[in-house]
């Protein structure tokens, strides 16, 4: 078995923490102050911030929210995001969201200083905040629920070294700085290669700012100017997405090596026609599914998520297993048809669980 093999795991976190459900919406304890005491209420709604529109990760993170929320039959869910990753377009969608005074916000922040003076707004005029995804460098949300991105970061290193026979150039294609999620894949990798694997050379970090295109135009810059480069590691769909476009144009692909955060189609595409070496595919459906689960437990009893830092799994995906079904429902989907509650359930963050076995 391959080290790559050995390497794709997929937590089964089911029997791990089943997410409480805590029945009886009579059960009435008191809100912590400043908040609303809903417990009395039949019916909430959660406002549902993405950290962008048309992701096929926050699409599909949507799908496990709205899933949960029909099982759980009392919560209305609505859903926006900014047309970029950009904060100063998702302040304002925040605003006016806590205009409308929903039970409940999740969002995943754009900026994780930029977006704790938004939310602490929203937390002041009455509304809980739980962050998905990506986070804030605060402690005022109520919880986050979120994959283990330092981790995943090293685990896309050593799929990368692996890939290129544990020597060589590798560089990373990232987002923008300031995303808590990217931010920590990129230092996951880094950690990994700068203290395993002695012949790799790291070339360093270029952002992308989330666009594909921009994301391709700096790859072919590099591939010019590191005609030896061996591997690239895309910290998020568009900026894999992206470098694989550039290695698919200059025809270099399987020459120079290539890991991917996300599976979103076109990363599964390019995976599937040897652009692309390895997926690592977060589990957007149970954060969704978890979220909305801990907001209507804290609706209805007033009781905090305890504890507040939640993972939930990823999946490495390769040609070999893109198939088994176990792996192939964790890639991103383009609308919610196909999805099915699946009962997902996350871990205490830095607990023994958290981190994937290799
Ligand atoms: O990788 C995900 C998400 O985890 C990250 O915070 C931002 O980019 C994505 O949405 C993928 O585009």
């Amino acid at each position: 078995m391959s080290t790559i093999q050995r390497l794709a795991y997929r937590v089964d976190r089911r029997s791990i923490l089943r997410a409480s459900v805590f029945a009886g919406a009579g059960f009435t304890l008191f809100a912590p102050i400043g908040f609303r005491a809903a417990a009395r209420q039949d019916s909430f709604t959660i406002a549902f911030i993405q950290g962008v529109i048309g992701d096929n990760f926050y699409i599909t993170m949507d799908c496990g929210a709205r899933a949960m929320a029909e099982s759980l039959g009392n919560i209305t869910l609505d859903t926006q995001g900014p047309e970029r990753f950009d904060q100063t377009l998702q302040t304002p969608i925040l605003s006016a969201v806590v205009q409308t005074a929903p039970d409940a916000i999740m969002m995943a922040p754009n900026d994780s200083r930029g977006m704790i003076a938004p939310i602490q707004a929203a937390i002041d005029a009455g509304v809980p905040v739980l962050c998905v995804d990506t986070t804030i460098d605060s402690d005022i949300q109520l919880a986050d629920v979120a994959t283990d991105n330092l981790e995943g970061g090293r685990l896309a290193a050593r799929g990368l070294a692996e890939s290129i026979g544990g020597a060589g150039k590798v560089f990373v294609v990232n987002v923008t700085p300031g995303i808590s999620t990217t931010d920590l894949r990129e230092a996951g990798f880094r950690d990994a290669i700068e203290n395993e694997f002695p012949d790799i050379e790291y070339l360093g970090q270029e952002y992308g700012n989330n666009d594909a295109n921009v994301s391709a135009q700096l790859t072919a810059a590099r591939l010019q100017s590191d005609p030896d480069l061996a591997g690239i590691f895309g910290t998020n769909l568009f900026s894999a997405q992206g470098a694989a476009a550039a290695l698919r144009e200059q025809g270099l692909q399987g020459q120079v090596k290539m890991v991917g955060f996300d599976a979103g189609p076109t990363q599964v595409q390019d995976l599937r026609s040897e652009v692309v070496d390895l997926l690592i595919a977060q589990h957007p459906g149970d954060i969704g599914e978890v979220a909305v689960q801990l907001l209507h437990d804290f609706l209805t009893t007033g009781t905090p998520p305890n504890p507040k830092e939640l993972v939930t799994g990823a999946t490495i995906v390769t040609r070999e297993n893109i198939d088994d079904p176990e792996v192939a429902r964790y890639l991103y989907v383009a609308d919610c048809a196909a999805y099915e509650l699946a009962g997902a359930t996350a871990v205490p963050a830095a607990s023994p669980e958290a981190t994937p076995t290799a």
